[in-house]
């Protein structure tokens, strides 16, 4: 889907919270009967909401615990969110240039220009860098803007640096062509005419309706026709594949799980529908190039008919409890609490944390969710605590699907396009994230601008610690016992990503007190699924029920680490075990052994890399100008920590991804870091894969990647192959991959010997009676819990709100404006 359609969704998204959280919207344009609500409707919701005594805008739940220890952030954070000040008057300025022609966005039809979205531009690098460490000044704001530009007759997506900011007679408007590697600041797009094409479909539904109420129980009306996003193929014409979906029933959002296995294949080439075109139909593995042609094979007495799953009965898809009750389940698991104060603090106003050994910045936008930047680690009796990781964020994820049907075939997903920051969800107090009851957690809101609306999620990303459940550290003899808890601190957003999947996904950053940061991607929702034809859908995935195919794909979300260790002269080093025969001095004859070969990825043409077989190896960002007092360069190293031995896509060379798609490719890669290569995708390219905005190819071309500046790209994901497990949702146990970076020499010794969280026994060895127990320092659990007050009262969950920003009231830029 593009752009524009992408948006409309997301305001009906947004439109309809407060009734359907997270619910799953079919990606592609979609044909909906009864039609959704229309977009423009948005502010009166919005309105409403805000009006609404009933809707509290503070959810009463996660309430400000009282003794949350506060700190003053050390810089300002030159990485913050647009304020929605700064987006209006960006949107503002923009309007005023009569070139780009303008409409504002709530009244804009498929021939007008609109502003899709308006998000920060991080500074660059070496400016922030002065700031931070002391020496410059603070770097100025920009803003990116993507505007679809329609007034034509190739509608295409345009991009625009926009600043400094605040506006003044110094900001411009430019095309923003810095950051791509093809040099252009636009993007064809494809979906500009959403209604005609979706009523031509319709119209060819209805030529066979006698057919469709056959074989699908239902006139075409009945379903949602959804599927491809509409895109040129080789010869130039745009097509696009659209199925029946079966509408669920009561409460369960399942419509994914829901095909008929009738598919519709359009032309429609141009923006005149007079000259779009019929291009056939699918069904039970059987392409027919014409009405007539399904027409006739139907009326044949050798007509197959697959199996039907059944929509109406949600005994097999609804989410509720079902079944015999499990023995004790119905008392009060353990929960988490907090027995004295926070033991973090957060300085809301910059968004800036401070953990243990840990500080950072957080920053949000709505292409790529929450951020963390200039992430330092360290304790001032070691090292003092110094910038390890400059930015670590999510760029994208792909859903890549296969099947014997058009559709499934023909799908794999970009999902930033969606905007993980548009689709970020309220953290569910006591479910997404601990309760902020006993100073547990910490919830942050979070907003994004798109569409001339500025969207708050409130409680959108939580802050927590927790005690991991097993132990740091641990050793015992025969005469005493030492172990150390291990206490980790999470930040954590929940997100749809992927609108068919409708996947929810958990996002984690973990630090641990080892130094470690772990990023962890968990997913659970509705899969997509594919109707089960007669023959050929066994090579796809499993018949998880009647006339339904599991639909296998593939998942890789894409992350960017920007490690700076002791600066921002950095080497990648691939440590490999290898098995060798060695005759030592002391031996008679050749030993078989193992090894350990020493390499430096010396440039980008090795930059592309897969986590060494059987574990055997170590990839390392370090210093190697700055070696420690025993010669070994200190750094960090990267590896794999939960979810299989890592992921890239299975399908190379995709055909639907097409030069959109590189950075799924390997594991992990390493280029030199570049402010003009920010990310490894770009929201608008899913409009044209064939012709990105960025290429992420382009970032690899010989450049050193000896003591540069080096960038990592990192993939989490799985292999999804549903099986009935996964019905009527898959769950998170299985579902999930962690990346993990490590201090490597990089210390002198393991940074948690610095907790209080330990102790350690001296009993005897005869008699095993404990003769001291040493405790360093950790004040003793005191007083009593109310346990009551950790029972959640989830009705006062509150929805996402929504500003409109145009036209804009320059006396109060915060509050819509009638
Ligand atoms: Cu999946």
């Amino acid at each position: 889907m593009g752009s524009l359609a992408a948006f409309l969704l997301l305001l009906l998204l947004v439109g309809n919270f407060q009734l359907s959280l997270a619910a799953p919207r079919p990606r592609a344009p979609s044909i909906q009967h009864p039609p959704r609500t229309p977009f423009r409707l948005l502010v009166a919701n919005a309105s409403a909401v805000n009006a609404s005594p009933n809707t509290p805008r503070v959810n009463v739940l996660v309430a400000e615990p009282a003794g949350a220890p506060t700190v003053s952030s050390p810089k300002q954070n030159v990485f913050a969110a647009l304020t929605t000040a700064e987006a209006a008057s960006v949107v503002q300025f923009l309007h005023q240039d009569a070139n780009i022609n303008l409409t504002a966005t709530a009244n804009a039809g498929p021939w007008d220009n609109s502003i899709a979205s308006v998000q920060t531009v991080y500074p660059n690098k070496a400016l922030s860098i002065d700031y931070l460490d002391g020496s410059g000044v603070v770097p100025p704001r920009y803003a990116r803007v993507s505007v679809n530009v329609q007034a034509t007759e190739e509608p295409y997506v345009e991009h625009y640096l926009v600043g400094p900011l605040p506006i003044s007679n110094s900001s411009t408007a430019v095309p923003y062509t810095s950051i791509s590697s093809q040099n252009t600041s636009r993007i064809r797009m494809y979906t500009s005419d959403f209604d005609a094409t979706s009523s031509y479909a319709m119209g060819q539904a209805e030529l066979i309706s006698d057919i469709i109420q056959d074989l699908l129980g239902a006139p075409g009306a009945n379903f949602d026709w959804w599927g491809t996003e509409p895109l040129p193929d080789s010869t130039g014409r745009v097509t696009q594949w659209l199925e029946a979906w079966a509408p669920p029933s009561g409460p369960f959002d399942a419509q994914t799980i829901l095909p008929t296995g009738l598919q519709l294949k359009t032309d429609i080439t141009g923006r005149d529908p007079s000259k779009w075109s019929f291009g056939g139909w699918w069904f039970n593995n059987l392409f027919y190039p014409s009405h007539d042609a399904f027409r006739s094979a139907w009326n044949s007495s050798g007509f197959a008919r697959p199996p039907r799953m059944n929509a109406s009965d949600t005994a097999w898809y609804g989410t509720d409890r079902v079944g015999e009750q499990l023995p004790f389940d119905t008392i009060p698991p353990p929960r988490s609490v907090q027995p004295k104060s926070q033991r973090f603090a957060v300085n809301k106003e910059q968004n800036y944390v401070e953990w243990g050994p840990f500080s950072f910045f957080l920053s949000f936008t709505r292409d790529t969710g929450f951020r963390l930047f200039d992430i330092r680690f360290g304790t001032s009796d070691d090292s003092e605590k110094k910038r390890i990781i400059y930015e670590l964020g999510l760029d994208e994820a792909v859903a890549h699907y296969a099947g014997i049907d058009p559709v499934q075939s023909s799908t794999a997903y970009l999902d930033s396009m969606y905007g993980f920051g548009s689709m970020t969800l309220g953290a569910l107090p006591d479910y997404d994230c601990p309760r902020r009851v006993f100073s547990y957690a910490t919830f942050l809101d979070a907003t994004y601008h798109a569409n001339e609306v500025s969207t708050t999620h409130t409680n959108a990303i939580c802050l927590f610690e927790a005690d991991t459940g097993y132990l740091m550290q641990r050793h015992s003899s025969d005469t005493g016992l030492s172990a150390t808890k291990n206490i980790a601190f999470t930040v954590r957003s929940v997100s749809t990503i992927g609108n068919c999947e409708s996947l929810i996904d958990t996002f984690d950053y973990v630090f641990y007190l080892d130094g470690s940061i772990e990023t962890v991607v968990r997913a659970s929702g509705y899969i997509q699924t594919a109707a089960w034809a007669t023959t050929g859908s066994e090579s796809y995935g499993y018949n998880i029920h009647s006339g339904l195919s599991g639909s296998m794909h593939d998942h890789v979300l894409t992350f960017k680490c920007d490690v700076d260790i002791l600066g921002t002269a950095n080497s990648f080093l691939k440590h490999t075990l290898v098995p060798a025969q060695v005759t030592y001095p002391w031996s008679t004859e050749a030993r078989s052994t193992m090894q350990l070969q020493k390499e430096t990825v010396a440039n980008e043409d090795q930059g592309k890399l897969n986590w060494p077989d059987n574990g055997s190896g170590m990839f390392v960002v370090a210093n190697v100008e700055k070696p420690n007092a025993f010669g070994e360069s200190p750094g960090f190293l990267i590896k794999p920590s939960r979810g299989g031995a890592g992921k890239y896509l299975t399908v190379q060379n995709s055909s639907n991804l097409k030069e959109a798609g590189h950075f799924t490719s390997n594991h992990l890669f390493v280029a030199q870091r570049k402010d003009t290569e920010p990310f490894a995708s770009h929201s608008d390219n899913v409009n044209d894969p064939g012709n990105p905005i960025v290429n992420f190819n382009d970032f690899f071309n010989s450049e050193s990647l000896e003591q540069q500046d080096l960038v990592l790209w990192f993939n989490l994901g799985m292999s999804h192959v549903p099986h009935q497990g996964d019905l009527p949702n898959t769950v998170m146990t299985t579902a999930q991959s962690g990346v993990v970076i490590t201090p490597h020499n990089y210390l002198s010794n393991d940074a948690s010997r610095r907790t209080n969280q330990m102790t350690r026994l001296t009993f005897s060895a005869d008699t095993g009676i404990v003769s001291d127990v040493a405790s360093f320092g950790a004040v003793a659990l005191t007083g009593s819990l109310n346990l009551a007050a950790l029972q959640p009262n989830l009705t006062s969950y509150a929805p996402d709100t929504n500003v409109r920003k145009f036209p804009f009231n320059p006396a109060d830029a915060t509050r819509i404006r009638a």
